[in-house]
């Protein structure tokens, strides 16, 4: 199809690019646009960085050449220096291990400090799109609640005023949405008022999108005559997006010190743990991970090694089988510091690095991406077609002066959403069992008897630990029916 080179208002400046650099064929179906959808087109070509896309094609051209290229950005800080061969994991913390270095009896004392002097803010990552789940909107509004049917944003949100009213301190929190659960998330919010948050220690901010390219062309591909296939740029977008929306500002005007991000899809999570944040302070830790014991090689997890030095995450994708597969003589994992993507930063740090540009590496995933093709036909391909390019938030380890891994027991704070009814692991129903499981543990713990069969559930909003049980029930009931312990 020829071309128009200066279709109706397209900035000639904008096109001449598109045609320089071999994108003209996304003009392809501009005359046929309304002005509605010419000047949304008009306004997404505008926001292309020309610079990076050049970047990402290259990966792509590069890849031909090399199949078996790093996922990563070769010039990457410390890439070239990392090496799996001499890479082992490195010494970590234990929740509760009295053989720690510091004393856990220390460690909560110092992190009740912290938080009690609201040096601590929090990040929810709920950028992603869940497609897994085949959840339709949000993952955060899934509800997860084995019995109060509570969603995923409740509890979360729910952990924070347990926080808040147990040490009589504010905790900020920000949430990072992406085009695709943006809108959804205010909204669902606003209709139930916060879930109690004040309004004005929320921050919304979103994600960015980067184009999805053409597995061999490296050329952007049409979701609709007038739209760019895109996708959110990864959660490691959250550097860039929270520091251009002023939001670690936001956090150091209320005198937030340490940030704790974590995932809209695990509702065990214990991202406020005071031993947990007692050993982030105590360390002077720039960036803590939270990690479990990795016990299958093909467990979905990052792995936290280190090697001449630098700690990074290795993702799940990238760490070839025999290499997961490796035992120690005691038949650990050789890599078995599972990240579980909850970490503790240093608002400094985030603000360094936020500073420098392009700290983060691009990881490419080859996807299956509905196409316009050039006689304006939707293409929707059975096979991977095209890439797929985000970062990682945990590709910040490398760059972090002191990290320190501190693990936590699974069964207390990781039950990951992942995947729909019938997957072998990390569904609503996996993730419903490992929240009743825990329930009973505690109760069981605090002296309480729960019937067989029978579901509980701790209430987020009221429940931190064994020691808020007795508040609501005594030692000794006997639990018979399905019951939430500590809902108002
Ligand atoms: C992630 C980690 C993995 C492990 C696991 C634990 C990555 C790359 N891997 O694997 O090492 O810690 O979680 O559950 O993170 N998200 C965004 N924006 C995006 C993409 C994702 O906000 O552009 C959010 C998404 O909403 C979710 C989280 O990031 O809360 C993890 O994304 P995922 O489920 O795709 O990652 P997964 O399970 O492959």
């Amino acid at each position: 199809m020829t071309h128009n080179l200066f279709p109706n208002r397209l900035p000639k400046t904008i096109a001449d690019h598109l045609l320089d650099t071999g994108q003209g064929h996304i003009l392809d179906h501009f005359s046929v646009l309304d002005e509605r959808q010419k000047d949304r087109f008009i306004s997404q070509l505008r926001k292309i960085d020309f610079s990076l896309l050049a970047e990402m094609r290259q990966r792509i051209l590069g890849k031909q050449n090399n199949p078996h290229a790093q996922c990563v950005t070769p010039q990457a800080p410390h890439n070239n220096t990392f090496d799996l061969a001499t890479a082992e994991t490195p010494a970590c913390l234990r929740l509760r291990d009295p053989t720690n270095h510091i004393p856990p009896a220390e460690a909560i004392q110092q992190g009740d400090a912290v938080v009690r002097s609201g040096k601590v803010g929090a990040i929810l990552v709920a950028g992603g799109q869940g497609s897994r789940l085949g959840f339709n909107g949000p993952k955060g509004l899934f509800k997860i609640g084995p019995v109060s049917q509570a969603s995923l944003f409740e509890i979360l949100c729910g952990k924070i005023i347990a926080i808040t009213n147990r040490y009589g301190t504010s905790l900020p929190l920000a949430i990072m949405t992406s085009s695709a659960t943006d809108e959804a998330t205010k909204q669902y919010f606003q209709e139930n008022h916060f879930f109690g948050l004040p309004s004005n220690k929320v921050f919304f901010f979103c994600q960015k999108d980067l184009p999805a390219l053409h597995e061999r062309e490296g050329t952007l591909l049409l979701s609709d005559m007038g739209q760019l296939a895109m996708a959110p740029d990864g959660h490691g977008g959250l550097l860039g997006s929270l520091s251009e929306t002023d939001g670690l500002d936001w956090f150091s005007k209320q005198g937030v010190e340490h940030i704790v991000s974590f995932q809209v899809d695990n509702p065990l999570a214990i991202p406020f743990d005071s031993e947990f944040l007692g050993y982030h302070v105590l360390t002077e830790s720039c960036f803590t991970p939270q990690v479990i014991q990795k016990v299958h090689p093909s467990d979905r997890v990052g792995v936290v090694v280190e090697s001449q030095g630098i700690t990074r995450v290795v993702e799940y994708s990238d760490l070839p089988e025999d290499i997961a597969s490796m035992r120690l003589p005691n038949g650990r994992l050789v890599f078995h510091a599972g990240s579980i993507a909850v970490h503790a930063f240093q608002r400094k740090f985030l603000e360094r690095m936020a500073q420098q540009d392009n700290t983060l590496p691009l990881h490419m995933a080859h996807k299956s991406v509905p196409f316009i093709d050039s006689e304006g036909a939707l293409v929707s391909p059975k096979k991977p077609n095209a890439y797929k390019f985000e970062r990682f938030l945990f590709d910040l380890m490398p760059h972090a002066g002191t990290v320190t891994a501190v693990e936590i027991d699974a069964k207390q704070g990781f039950a990951p959403l992942k995947n729909t009814a019938g997957a072998s692991s990390d569904t609503a129903e996996h993730v419903r069992f490992a929240m009743v499981s825990h329930a009973r543990e505690m109760l069981r713990s605090a002296g309480v008897q729960i019937a067989e069969n029978i579901d509980v559930e701790l209430a987020a909003h009221s429940i931190i630990d064994a020691d808020d049980i007795s508040r609501f029930i005594q030692s000794g009931s006997t639990i018979v029916t399905p019951t939430v312990i500590g809902s108002s």
